[in-house]
This record gives structure tokens, C-alpha cells and sequence, in this order.
């Protein structure tokens, strides 16, 4: 049976799962979850995920939770290789390393300047969640400069993952111009496959937040 992602364009993590779905190639059912409309709350998905939050995989009776753990899951289980996500104990403790910084940090300075603003009616961006971000953008930079993919010479899902949290803050119009191997990364990434679609999604997403920003 075709795995089944319960998704919303607009979440970066969701978008994290599809892109991740998209490199590995598979056919992959996706349902919708409207989050605005609070359709996560619905019995029925609460039934599938008491968690209440997208994205959610569905794999033959098999249900799982967390953008990061989906996007190893699919590789492992999907890959056509290793390359996507590697056996090799170090490469692999490499990609973990960037799907964990990507989780307990950058995605999470991301969503401290834009859940704000998005649900909680702030208007403007307050300097010290700017500075925050932006440090942890230094690091990235930093991991960039090693290699062309952020976990070494080819595409990974660390690679998947990251961009679906950076196209959400590129699309809020974050300068970027302080870091130029991020920049140039951001620009090899648009051969992902899946780029189209998760623009598609990270572009409402930038929208919905611009327009609770104060001019
Ligand atoms: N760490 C989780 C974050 C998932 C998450 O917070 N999803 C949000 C959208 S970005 C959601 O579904 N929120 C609705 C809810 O929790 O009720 C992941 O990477 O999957």
C-alpha cells in the first residue's frame, strides 16, 4: 500500500517530511490537515496522532510522528541506496547530528520569531530572537563551508530537512547576505526534488506571517 503522509503545505516540518518522501522517490498518498481550520484537533486524526500535529506517516498500519524520524524511516525503508541517508557509522552520525541541530535549534529560532507573529499578535521582530537566529545561521555557514551539501559532497536528509525550516524564513524575506556558502547552498537546493511544491507551501507560509508584520 502507498504510504500516506497527513500534511499542511504551510508547515516547514510537514514540508520537511514531503521533501524527504520526494528524494527517495516514492508515491506517497498526502491528505491534508488543515491547521488553520483545526482539522489536527478532528476525532479521527486524533485517533491516528494524539499529538495532534502534521506531518504524520502512515505506512501499512504503521503510524509515525516527528518530521526528522519520518525522513529516516522513509530512507531507510524506501532508499533506493544509502546515499540519502548512509549506513556508514560516521556519515550517518554526521546527518543525525545536522537532523538534530536543525530540530533543537535553527527550526526552533525560526518558529520563536514566526508562531509569535503568526498566532499570538506581535507585530514586529524583536531584536534578540534576530540575533539569535543569526547565530545560529553562523553555524550553518560554518558546516556549509566543509562540504557542498550541509553533511558532506552529496544530497542527505539533513539536506531535505534544513531547507524546509530555511525556505519558511527566506520566505519572511531573512537576510542571508552575511552568509555566503548558506547562499549558495540555498541555490543548489532548487535541484531537490519536491522544490516547486515545498516554494509553493513556504511562500503562503512567508506570506501569512508578512502580513501580521508591521510595515
Ligand atoms: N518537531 C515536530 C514539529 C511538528 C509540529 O509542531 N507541527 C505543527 C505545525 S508546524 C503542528 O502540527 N501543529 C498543530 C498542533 O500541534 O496542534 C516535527 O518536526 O514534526
Amino acid at each position: 500500500m502507498t504510504p500516506k503522509l497527513y500534511h499542511f503545505p504551510i508547515s516547514g516540518p510537514s514540508r520537511g517530511a514531503l521533501l524527504a518522501a520526494r528524494a527517495v522517490g516514492i508515491p506517497i498518498q498526502i491528505e491534508i490537515i488543515d491547521l488553520f481550520k483545526k482539522e489536527q484537533l478532528k476525532e479521527s486524526f486524533l485517533k491516528i496522532n494524539p499529538q495532534h500535529c502534521v506531518p504524520t506517516l502512515e505506512d501499512d498500519g504503521f503510524i509515525l510522528w516527528e518530521s526528522r524520524a519520518i525522513a529516516c524511516y522513509l530512507a531507510d525503508k524506501f532508499g533506493k541506496d544509502d546515499q540519502l541517508y548512509p549506513k556508514d557509522l560516521k556519515q550517518r552520525a554526521i546527518v543525525n547530528q545536522r537532523l538534530y541541530f536543525d530540530s533543537s535549534l535553527l527550526y526552533i529560532k525560526i518558529r520563536a520569531i514566526c508562531f509569535p507573529i503568526l498566532f499570538l499578535g506581535e507585530t514586529e521582530i524583536k531584536q534578540g530572537v534576530k540575533d539569535d537566529l543569526n547565530i545560529t545561521l553562523g553555524f550553518l555557514d560554518e558546516f556549509l563551508k566543509g562540504g557542498k551539501w550541509v553533511a558532506g559532497d552529496h544530497i542527505t536528509i539533513a539536506d531535505t530537512s534544513i531547507y524546509a525550516s530555511m525556505s519558511s524564513i527566506l520566505a519572511v524575506g531573512w537576510d542571508i547576505s552575511k552568509f555566503p556558502n548558506i547562499q549558495r547552498w540555498v541555490k543548489d537546493c532548487a535541484v531537490l526534488s519536491g522544490y516547486e511544491e515545498n516554494q509553493e507551501g513556504a511562500e503562503a507560509f512567508g506570506a501569512a506571517v508578512k502580513k501580521n508584520l508591521k510595515q
